[in-house]
């Protein structure tokens, strides 16, 4: 039986999804919101008049030790993954406080909780530790033992989160593990972290729904894999006789700019770039028809071909962050020989699964809107 924090966010579907696969039964947290905020597991919801339930939604917040406490009491979880998290960088600049509640305090909460109800032997737990964590560059590519240097309030809260975990699992003997992973993204992830933002405008653009996508520091490299692989790291991580930490990364990096290029080539555009930092642009330079007919559809080829010159990525430095992660880079070694973990995607198949899944979501929007319906398109 596992309990997942985090349970409505990218992560914590997948995951739910693969365990339920297994014959778990899965309880969740997820929080009173006004509007439902179960877009990603509405396909695993069971009736809760239904006997026999494998899938069980509880209401909770990180921020209250008293409703963790009492849930983690209800449901003796074998494994509890704690995913739950102000998990955007930039955001955490702006809410450093109630970051530092929720990602650094809230873990320890969970920690503290299992020792109270006298659960270190029973409970397993998983801790979504980070490459943020990495921060500032001291070695490439990063690994275990590679020295910490957070670089926002979220990396200084998901460092005493890993500590702590670390410290609980020395001082008293807790199945508690660390997984340190790298960015990964899927058609699920959030709109506002940049993969799903470039493949989101990508989509509308090749649509003729969007004029222009606004971007912060395109020289940004991250090492991008596929959330679908990486939730099986989890399960593999709490498996493992020994509790430890490992990393979980592709081993390779890639520019902002490089994944702009690669998400718009996915319908048959090119985009060069041109001018440095806080001016550079991407200007729409030629158009692969072929592609562009079969991947997006012929109604709009017109539209798009009259924007050739046309700069349609713009930074805005407004979305610089006040200390930025330059290079994150993971070595996998540890977690392939011992986990015996292997990504199935690899850059391209995440960058093509993403932009397919938007493509098809946008195409609704613009028959909707052809039809004179209001649709949303709302970007931060
Ligand atoms: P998401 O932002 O997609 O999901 C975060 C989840 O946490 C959501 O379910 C959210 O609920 C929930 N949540 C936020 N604050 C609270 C709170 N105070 N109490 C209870 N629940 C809360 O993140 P991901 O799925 O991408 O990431 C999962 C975890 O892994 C996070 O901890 C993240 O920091 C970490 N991580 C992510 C990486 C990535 O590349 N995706 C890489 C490394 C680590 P709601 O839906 O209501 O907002
Ligand atoms: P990150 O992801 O900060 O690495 O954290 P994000 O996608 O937000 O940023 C990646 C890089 O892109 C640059 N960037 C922009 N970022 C956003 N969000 N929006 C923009 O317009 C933009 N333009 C450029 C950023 O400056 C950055 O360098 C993610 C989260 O999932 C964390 O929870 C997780 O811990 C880490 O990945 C690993």
């Amino acid at each position: 039986m596992a309990l997942i924090t985090g349970i409505t966010g990218q992560d914590g579907a997948y995951l739910a999804e693969y365990l339920l696969n297994l014959n778990y039964e899965v309880h969740g947290i997820k929080r009173r919101t006004s509007l439902f905020n179960t877009d990603r597991i509405d396909h695993l919801y069971q009736d809760p008049h239904i006997k026999d339930r494998h899938f069980i939604l509880h209401h909770g917040d990180l921020t209250d030790s008293m409703n963790l406490t009492r849930i983690i009491q209800e449901v003796q979880p074998d494994e509890i993954y704690n995913l739950a998290a102000m998990s955007h960088v930039a955001v955490s600049f702006d809410m450093p406080e109630y970051t530092a509640n929720a990602d650094g305090i809230g873990t320890l909460r969970i920690l503290e909780a299992v020792r109270l109800l006298g659960l270190t032997q029973k409970t397993r737990i998983y801790q979504a530790s980070t490459s943020e964590l990495y921060g500032l560059v001291q070695e490439v590519p990063q690994k275990e033992t590679t020295p910490f240097y957070p670089r926002s309030p979220y990396a200084v809260a998901k460092l005493y989160a890993y500590w702590i975990t670390v410290n609980y699992r020395e001082a008293y003997n807790i199945h508690a593990s660390n997984g340190i992973l790298f960015n990964h993204e899927s058609p699920n992830r959030g709109e506002t972290f940049v993969t799903r933002k470039i493949t989101r405008a990508t989509a509308h653009i090749a649509l003729n729904m969007q004029d222009k996508l606004y971007l912060g520091n395109l020289s940004a490299q991250r090492d991008w894999g596929h959330a679908k692989d990486y939730i099986k790291a989890m399960h593999l991580i709490l498996q493992q006789d020994t509790p430890d930490d490992y990393v979980i990364a592709t081993g390779i990096t890639t520019t902002v700019r490089d994944f702009v290029k690669i998400a718009f080539a996915e319908c048959g555009l090119t985009i060069t770039f041109n001018g440095e930092a806080e001016h550079e642009e991407g200007f729409l330079s030629d158009i692969n028809t072929n592609i562009f007919k079969e991947k997006v559809g012929n109604d709009y080829l017109k539209e798009i071909t009259k924007r050739i010159g046309e700069s349609i990525v713009v930074v805005d430095p407004k979305y610089f962050r006040p200390t930025e992660v330059e290079l994150l880079i993971g070595d996998p070694y540890k977690s392939k020989k011992i986990l015996g973990w292997e990504p199935e995607y690899d850059l391209p198949a995440l960058v093509k699964d993403m932009v397919e899944a938007d493509l098809h979501l946008f195409k609704k929007d613009a028959l909707l809107k052809a039809e004179g319906f209001r649709v949303m398109n709302y970007f931060e």
